[in-house]
């Protein structure tokens, strides 16, 4: 390919991706840096300190790194310079990159304070990866030296062979243990890490309803939702049925079985590509649980916001539910005893009744789900009250 098309390639991918969703713009070529100066605001108005990689073009570092988006076959050399006062390295986390430009510092190199170096490699294979500093990693992990990187078929297919969509939002789960961040010298048992924020893309609460961070989807095809997590939390996402989720691949890698998708479990360093292609007029979220390490207890959720782009950027569907009278739960079917909460499509009150008729629940379920751990296994109905006089089952296995 020769520059000028490789160009024109890179530009209609980086158009492609900006049209929806939280997607920072990417700057070429690839000249990153990195800081440990850096303050990240959080959505109750917390400044908290952060390490982390920027563009040097802007000058500035950012929790999460920017998104770095490649063509497939595309040779890439990021050229990596470091002014904070420790080493650094970018390691390129699921790329398959020989050992020398993989950014594990004791087999490839460190990049010492003022340091300058370069990762080379050729995006041979497409799919959703991740970077992140491999120097003390728990450390500069949690401190926030990590990023999305994205390589894309020109032929807008998800993968040879596989479907068509039409743009791509990176959806990157992290998390923030205050003390570590304010003292990041002090002595913290990392496999005791309890993180006191949950972040999608870095934002979280009303950080997430502002409009750059919606994803706004069209009638042109499919989304695709690249997820990765970099926290020290499970990330258990729910999908609502209206999004018709598939979970295509992982790891980089096609799945031999695409599958429905109304939960997806996430551990750190680990990636998914999963296509919506919500119902016309869809204005719900995307539920995140963050659920932690040490005791595997639910911390927090929260919620990502995917809207019809008919309905603008500020302007609420009435009501999803009138939208789409027909009631689902999910996920469904919902193992018991799972830590998974059940959710329903509908904010009205539900009466849910078991097998036998005995009425187990009779309220609005909470935007957290219901808790059904107490609940035996078998199969069940529930109903909505007015205006939809929806019915649903689901199963408890
Ligand atoms: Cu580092």
């Amino acid at each position: 390919m020769t520059r000028i098309s490789l160009a024109i390639a890179l530009a209609t991918a980086l158009s492609i991706v900006s049209a929806v969703g939280p997607v920072l713009a990417q700057a070429l070529p690839p000249l990153l840096f990195s800081e440990m100066d850096g303050i990240h605001t959080l959505d109750d108005g917390t400044e908290l300190p952060f390490w982390g990689y920027g563009y040097v073009a802007e000058n500035e570092i950012t929790l999460p790194a920017p998104v770095l988006i490649y063509t497939l076959d595309q040779n890439v050399n990021i050229v990596f310079t470091n002014p904070s006062p420790e080493s650094h390295t970018i390691h390129l986390h699921g790329l398959d990159v020989d050992q020398a430009n993989d950014g594990v510092p004791t087999t490839s190199m460190f990049i010492p304070m003022n340091g300058t170096g370069s990762y080379a490699f050729t995006a041979d294979h497409e799919g959703t990866f991740l970077y992140h500093c491999h120097v003390t990693t728990t450390l500069h992990l949690s401190m926030g030296m990590y990023g999305m990187l994205i390589v894309k078929r020109p032929d807008g297919l998800l993968f040879e062979g596989g479907p068509a969509y039409s743009t791509d939002v990176p959806v990157l789960f992290s998390d923030l243990e205050i003390a570590t961040n304010l003292d990041p010298t002090g002595s913290f048992p990392f496999h005791d890490l309890r993180p006191d924020y949950f972040m999608v893309n870095g934002f979280s609460g009303t950080q997430l309803e502002e409009p750059e961070q919606i994803i706004h989807y069209s009638s042109d095809g499919p989304v695709a939702l690249r997820i990765g997590s970099m926290g020290y939390s499970r990330t258990l996402c729910y999908f609502p049925p209206e999004l018709h989720a598939v979970c295509h691949m992982s790891d980089g890698r096609a799945l031999s079985a695409p599958f429905a998708a109304d939960t997806l479990t996430v551990f750190s360093g680990e990636r998914f590509t999963v296509l919506i292609s919500p119902d016309p007029g869809f204005d719900g979220t995307i539920e995140a649980q963050f659920w932690n390490a040490p005791d595997n207890g639910y911390e927090q959720s929260q919620f990502i916001r995917v809207r019809d782009e008919v309905l603008g950027l500020d302007e609420a569907a009435a009501s999803t539910a009138s939208l789409h009278p027909a009631l689902t739960a999910y996920p469904n079917p919902i193992a018991s005893g799972s830590g998974v909460r059940l959710h329903f499509n509908s904010p009205n009150a539900l009466t849910i009744f078991d097998a036998s008729g005995r009425l187990c629940h009779n309220a609005p379920v909470p935007p957290s789900g219901l808790d059904i751990s107490s609940w035996s296994a078998g199969h069940y109905t529930a109903h909505t009250s007015s205006p939809d006089k929806g019915t649903t089952a689901f199963i408890i296995q």
